[in-house]
């Protein structure tokens, strides 16, 4: 594969943005070959400077429900940017994407945007920690909810641990507060809730995990928590950053029937602009200043391109329902590929996957939680996404993050994307 210019780009970037990049995924430092030169994208495909063209899984990580530069929402930015870009006041547009999201997702009543899943991971646990006045929030072990302080907590040992500083510059004390719990193990979190529930403020919890590769939650876990949450006077939080408006137009909550108190948005509701929200329940999100207490606030919060840009995606997707079963379909043929052609290699593989969310785990058949995913065979993994990328797939360069389909794939991208899959896993060793 011809990569001169990426080799390039990416030697003049290493010498002004640490690692060549503004987010550590894209430096391809989990698998071989040098990160694409991408100069342009349509639908399904991406080209790079190189002159390569790839079929894109990457999606930028989620946003591009409707591929790359779907026109409805290339029109909607373009027409607000001839209008204006920032004004530091509330304009319509911002009503009108967070009316959208309450009409969608039942459990939300108001909004509040910022500027990425970090901000509004971080804004909806000091809201917990407020609301309910206890300081103590769980989350799960292979669960992200961006780089706040407090999140970046690893598993300490054993199951039931306070989290201990994940990241150098993460103080003791701000990840004291964080427990970190095995993904899909309810006995875990009814363990601590009987020990300390009267300590914890929330549970953040991605629905549909999707940052240690895509594992779907087991049946019952997601209903154990309201529960736990409930019965102890803890907030359940559903991070849907990534699942919300993807895996159904409600988001994972509307698919798996269980109502939370708080969820983070992110990603398609933004159209590919920078946009992360969270909202939930009226009496919870009036606690926010400043028509409450809790201070939270943002220079560009609200972004009218990237509110344009996220009505116009959300009103395609209500729309066209049936782009949610097109999306269903691409994912059971790529999931379905990746079954067959492992099991006539002899190779495990795990695929995890909900709708257009999907992840082959290289060398296991169970992927449950993030220590299971843990023992997939990264090197493999990594020759796998080699040969992809020769093969003008470009999929997510880490065994440990989801691949992501757009309504722009066809099942010819699928079928070039599993017939290369399986020319890999007969030439690459055991
Ligand atoms: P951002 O701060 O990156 O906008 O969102 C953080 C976040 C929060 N919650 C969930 C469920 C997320 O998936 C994310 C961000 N996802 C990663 C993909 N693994 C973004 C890619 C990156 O970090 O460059």
């Amino acid at each position: 594969m011809k990569d001169s210019n990426a080799r390039a780009l990416r030697a003049r970037a290493e010498r002004v943005l640490p690692g060549g990049v503004d987010s550590p995924v894209r430096a391809y430092r989990a698998v071989p070959g040098v990160p694409p030169h991408i100069v342009a994208g349509e639908g399904s495909h991406v080209v790079d400077a190189d002159g390569n063209e790839f079929i894109d899984y990457v999606l930028a990580y989620g946003p591009h429900i409707l591929g790359h530069q779907p026109p409805r929402v290339v029109a909607a930015i373009r027409a607000q940017l001839d209008r204006g870009i920032a004004y530091g006041h509330t304009v319509e547009l911002e009503v009108d994407l967070a009316e959208r999201i309450v009409d969608a997702v039942e459990s939300v009543e108001m909004v509040r945007f910022v500027t990425s899943g970090t901000e509004a991971a971080m804004s909806a646990m000091r809201l917990a920690r407020a609301a309910t006045r206890r300081d103590r929030i769980v989350k799960f072990a292979g669960g992200y909810h961006g780089h706040a302080d407090a999140f970046l907590a690893e598993s300490g040992s054993g199951i039931a641990t306070l989290g201990i500083p994940g990241s150098p510059g993460v103080p003791a004390a701000a990840v004291a507060g964080t427990v970190v719990l095995p993904y899909n193990d309810l006995e875990a979190v009814v363990d601590l809730f009987e020990r300390e529930g009267d300590q914890i403020a929330a549970v953040i919890v991605e629905p549909v995990a999707g940052n240690m590769g895509c594992v779907p939650p087991e049946a019952g876990f997601l209903d154990g928590l309201r529960d736990c949450t409930s019965k102890w006077g803890a907030l359940l939080v559903f991070d849907e950053v990534m699942t919300g408006f993807r895996v159904a137009y409600g988001g994972a909550q509307t698919l798996y029937e269980v109502r939370p108190d708080l969820s983070l948005f992110g990603k398609v509701i933004g159209g590919g602009l920078p946009v992360g929200a969270y909202g939930g329940r009226r009496d919870l999100m009036e606690q926010i200043a400043p028509s409450g207490p809790v201070y939270q606030a943002g220079t560009l919060s609200g972004s009218p391109p990237a509110m344009a840009a996220g009505i116009a995606a959300l009103d395609v997707l209500r729309e066209n329902p049936a782009l949610y079963d097109r999306l269903e379909r691409l994912g059971k043929r790529l999931e379905t590929g990746f079954k067959t052609v492992s099991a006539e290699a002899g190779t495990a593989c795990a695929v995890g996957r909900v709708g257009s969310m999907v992840t082959p785990f290289i060398g296991i058949d169970e992927a449950h939680s993030f220590d299971e995913v843990k023992l997939a065979d990264r090197e493999r993994f990594g020759r796998i996404h080699a040969a992809w990328l020769d093969d003008g797939v470009l999929w997510p360069p880490s065994q440990f993050e989801t691949a992501f389909l757009s309504t722009t794939h066809s099942d010819e991208d699928v079928d070039r994307t599993v017939e290369s899959f399986a020319r890999s896993l007969a030439s690459v060793s055991v």
